[in-house]
């Protein structure tokens, strides 16, 4: 790479089932692009009980793990790797803070979402919270990448 090309980095950005089901996932696509970040894969796919366990390891044995598991089982999700340099904060950013209620307007869970009453935080979507968390989710959800 030269002084003049970016540094690539890249993040896995789900669109949760809540997004998918309620018709948000171009918008969502939308303002990760019109961000300037590219989009290097993309693929609808229903979660497994597996692929949940290993991807929310960090959270098993919190209240919330069950009905995190059971939320994200409860219908497809829009699975993304989006590219460009400073993406795993740019993106964190562009989500919001994970409770919709207290998210800041201009962000995706600011703008889109809301607090309706569940178990669990219903947020719209996911982001990598590392370049570590980012290498390991990237692995679990499109192995072959
Ligand atoms: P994510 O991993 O989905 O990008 O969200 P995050 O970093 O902002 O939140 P994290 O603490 O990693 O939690 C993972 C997801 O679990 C659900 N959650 N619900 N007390 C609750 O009801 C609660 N806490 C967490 C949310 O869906 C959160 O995004
Ligand atoms: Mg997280």
């Amino acid at each position: 790479a030269d002084a003049l090309s970016e540094t690539i980095e890249r993040t896995l950005v789900l669109v949760k089932p809540d997004g998918v089901r309620r018709g948000l996932s171009g918008e969502i696509l939308r303002r990760v692009e019109a961000k300037g970040y590219t989009l290097a894969a993309v693929q609808l796919l229903d979660a497994t009980p597996e692929l949940l366990a290993a991807h929310y390891a960090e959270h098993e044995g919190k209240p919330f793990f069950a009905p995190l598991v059971d939320f994200m089982l409860s219908g497809p999700i829009l699975a993304v790797v989006a590219e460009g340099q400073g993406v795993i904060p740019g993106f964190r950013s562009l989500a919001g803070a994970t409770d919709p209620t207290a998210a800041a307007p201009g962000t995706i869970r600011g703008d889109l979402g809301r607090d309706w009453g569940l178990k669990v935080q219903q947020n719209l979507v996911h982001g990598s919270d590392s370049p570590e968390s980012a290498a390991r989710e990237i692995a679990l959800w499109f192995p072959g990448l």
